[in-house]
């Protein structure tokens, strides 16, 4: 008889106290031990994790392992990639969210994703025009044609990510399309027809069919992210890749790459070689990130 047993596993999720943790074939509802609220860091979605069960007792959650990132919108860890999923129409496009979600993702080494969705209603060519020349994928999908839905399964193959964006802008209508098992709530259905079988009140891994696991997250308003800092000042310019190539051309070592005479990103910007959206978010981030007191900075190195 097996008394006592350890396992490592993937914690999917958390709630009420309880973590359900993936390991092999099974999933363990687990409880966490009071040490890890002593060290100020609580289990997440995406942690790898040491469990010890025992017969006719609770799972427990014994140790975490080192992360390799983590974010705090969503709160999740451990992503290869963050979907950033915008609605072409309804609700309309907001770049500062994008732009700031983007930097989160970059402080993190996170690889962020562009998912453009509802191309049945508009194309929004001037976004693909602003983020597929700095390299980032923007991949367009339509839940009611089946656009794209194809090219978003192949991105998601095999990797870890979350998808994140405002509510409703189509995040659960599309996983739901990717893999119908998850069988998601969505806008229509909660309306209709009640509930769905997952709500998506906490982030979630869910496996994949093809391999890889998805994170469906509730819903930020754009009020909601402007809460959250992104980055430090100090490393706000290179969550910006575009502006990489010009940091260290500037005519101030201290420059803030805002306003200074001789700066290389406001030069380049000028240009035409860096986008005027992209630099007007970074201003706006700036200003929202640059009086931060120490003790406010802490903890919100991700979003
Ligand atoms: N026209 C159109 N509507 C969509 C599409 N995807 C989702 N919707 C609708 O948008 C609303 C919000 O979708 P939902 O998936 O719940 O968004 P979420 O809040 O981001 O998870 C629902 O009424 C969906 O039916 C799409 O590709 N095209
Ligand atoms: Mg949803
Ligand atoms: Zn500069």
């Amino acid at each position: 008889m097996i008394m006592k047993q350890e396992l490592y596993g993937l914690i999917l999720k958390g709630i009420g106290g309880f973590y359900y943790v993936k390991a092999g074939e099974a999933v363990y509802e687990c409880k966490a031990r009071g040490l890890f609220r002593k060290q100020s860091i609580s289990p997440l979605a995406g942690d790898r994790v040491k469990l010890e069960t025992e017969e006719n007792q609770d799972a427990v959650i014994t140790e975490i392992m080192p992360r390799k990132n983590v974010l705090t919108r969503p709160p999740i860890a451990n992503l290869d990639q963050l979907a950033i999923v915008v609605a072409s129409c309804s609700p309309a496009p907001n770049t500062l969210v994008i732009d700031k979600t983007i930097a989160a993702a970059e402080n993190q080494g996170i690889a962020p994703i562009l998912i453009l969705t509802k191309t049945d209603l508009g194309q929004v060519q001037w976004l693909r025009d602003i983020y597929e020349p700095i390299g980032f994928p923007v991949v367009r999908v339509s839940s009611v044609t089946g656009e794209g839905i194809e090219q978003v399964k192949e991105v998601l193959k095999g990797k870890t990510t979350a998808f994140t964006g405002n509510s409703g802008v189509g995040k659960s209508s599309l996983l739901n399309r990717i893999d119908e098992r998850l069988g998601l709530e969505t806008g229509e259905i909660s309306r209709k027809l009640g509930r769905g079988r997952h709500t998506t009140r906490q982030v979630e891994l869910f496996a994949l069919e093809d391999g890889g696991y998805v994170a469906d997250t509730p819903g930020f308003s754009a009020i909601q992210l402007e809460r959250y800092h992104v980055v430090k000042k100090e490393q706000l310019p290179y969550c910006f890749r575009e502006f990489r190539p010009y940091l260290d051309q500037c005519r101030f070592p201290s420059c803030s790459h805002t306003c200074e005479k001789g700066c290389a990103v406001v030069q380049a910007m000028e240009e035409g070689k860096i986008s005027r959206s992209r630099h007007d978010n970074y201003l706006a981030l700036y200003q929202e990130v640059k009086d931060l007191k120490e003790w406010d900075k802490k903890g919100n190195a991700a979003l």
